[in-house]
């Protein structure tokens, strides 16, 4: 499968990563939006959050417990932004699950 984010999970395109366990990766963006933008992928390959059910739904869960100590190990505690892009009107552009994790200094106007 020609997955970018499956090729950096497995090491065959570098990364700089920031936090990995049994169930996910964390790595710096590649075009960050804010002082701190890190992308967290699950391990397994799964296409966005509208793919999730009840058989994968343990990859969300565990990227979520993983979050606050992402965010305490970035000394993010002043808050940070938490966003999943989905399919074509979401601007999705990598066709695999993942949460942009974005602070690190105040984060402009929120959308919602
Ligand atoms: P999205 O537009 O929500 O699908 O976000 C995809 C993000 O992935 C985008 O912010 C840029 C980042 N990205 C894409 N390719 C690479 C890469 O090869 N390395 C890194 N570090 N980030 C990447």
């Amino acid at each position: 499968m020609d997955c970018i984010f499956c090729s950096i999970i497995a090491g065959e395109i570098p990364s700089t990563k920031v936090w990995e366990d049994d169930y996910c990766y964390a790595f710096r963006d590649i075009n960050p939006q804010a002082k701190d933008h890190v992308v967290i992928v699950p391990r397994a390959h799964i296409e966005s959050a509208d793919k999730i059910y009840a058989g994968n739904s343990v990859y969300v869960s565990k990227i979520f417990e993983a979050i606050p100590k992402i965010a305490a190990a970035l000394n993010l505690e002043n808050g940070y932004r938490i966003i999943t892009n989905i399919g074509e009107h979401g601007c999705q552009s990598v066709k695999h699950l993942h949460f942009h994790l974005l602070g690190g200094e105040q984060l402009p106007e929120k959308i919602v």
